[in-house]
């Protein structure tokens, strides 16, 4: 069976480790979400892309969700004894090699989509991921930053509005000031990355992981003829709701689904995709309540444990989700 996935980073990364458990025999392709990438220290670092590599790879740290296993941060401590920042996006030593090899390859001219298989060929994800677009695409977010003290004059509270990169958004600020606008920057002069709509055109069935439906699956989509590929691919569509009991399960999507006018609910999320892209819907069981409502905009709806506690809740919820989406394939 071939399986088409759009993933973003923990969630998404953590799902497919449950979708291998599920379908080992399977020939899954992940499109990855590049729009959270960001240029450090004359380096490009990939977050989305590196989760899904180090998760399914095995060498990313657990409890955190991104970064290696077994970091140790000199180099960061060193760029710091000289003042050079930024200090709050947390890069390792190990995960500085992947930075390196990636960059060095990038300015060789080989483009990130052979860049990615050849990380993946250390790895082995025992997937073919795949980044949405080689073009650079990146996401930034528009803030009102509370105004200075007065100490520089200015008066407190003027509130200075800027678009921020996506990193520092989410990383620096903690998501602490309501995001304004989302906008993937140069998403719309991008193009899908080889191999992209060839897989979404061979694909028996595309799954939509709990990932942020803004900045990871929105961005993914916002690349231009990868939701029309999508919509038009004929074949069953199903996600899972990132949203549980009217809350993320993980990280702030609340906070970037209010910039894009859609409440933290489980049916919105679904709704937001819409009946012309989603043919199921999984919601976790405590919104039950919600799959008639689900159901009434056109997707198929059912209500499972999508708490992924370990690879085995995860592997169940795939199972679940590919079960529906034969039986959307039946209708
Ligand atoms: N997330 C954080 O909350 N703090 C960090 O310092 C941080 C560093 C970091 C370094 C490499 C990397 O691949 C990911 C990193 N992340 C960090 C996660 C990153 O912000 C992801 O983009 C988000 O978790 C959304 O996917």
């Amino acid at each position: 069976m071939r399986i088409v996935v759009l993933a973003g980073g923990i969630g998404g990364a953590r799902f497919l480790r449950g979708l291998k458990r599920a379908v080992p025999d399977a020939d899954i392709t992940v499109i990855g979400n590049t729009g959270d990438d960001i240029h450090l220290f004359g380096l490009k670092v990939c977050p989305d892309l590196d989760t899904v590599m180090y998760t399914l790879g095995g060498g990313i740290d657990e409890e955190q969700g991104w970064g290696r296993a077994e970091e140790t941060f000199h180099v960061k401590e060193e760029l710091a004894a000289y003042g050079v920042g930024p200090e709050w996006f947390g890069l390792g030593d190990r995960d500085f090699a992947t930075h390196i090899v990636r960059t060095q390859m990038l300015n060789a001219g080989f483009p990130l989509s052979a860049v990615t298989e050849a990380l993946c060929d250390r790895w082995q994800p025992g997937v073919r991921l795949i980044p949405m677009s080689d073009d650079r695409i990146e996401t930034h977010v528009a803030v009102t930053l509370p105004g200075g003290d007065g100490g520089d004059g200015s008066a407190a509270g003027s509130g200075e509005r800027k678009a921020v990169h996506f990193q520092e958004y989410w990383v620096r600020l903690r998501a602490s000031v309501p995001a304004e606008a989302i906008v993937p920057v140069g998403a719309e002069q991008a193009k899908p990355a080889p191999g992209v709509l060839e897989a979404i055109a061979a694909a028996d069935v595309i799954l939509f992981p709990p990932s942020n439906p803004v900045v990871s699956i929105g961005t993914i989509l916002a690349v231009p003829g990868i939701r029309e590929a999508i919509a038009d691919a004929g074949v069953p569509v199903v996600g899972l709701s990132p949203i549980v009991g009217d809350a993320p399960v993980r990280g702030m999507a609340d906070k970037v689904l209010a910039a894009v006018g859609v409440e933290s609910t489980a049916a919105a999320v679904a709704e937001h995709y819409g009946s012309g892209l989603l043919d199921g819907w999984l919601v976790d069981t405590v919104d039950a309540g919600t799959v008639e409502r689900v159901e009434a905009a056109g997707i198929r709806c059912r209500a499972v444990p999508l708490m992924m506690t370990d690879v085995d809740a995860a592997a169940r919820m795939a199972q679940e989700a590919l079960a529906l989406a034969e039986e959307v394939r039946g209708a």
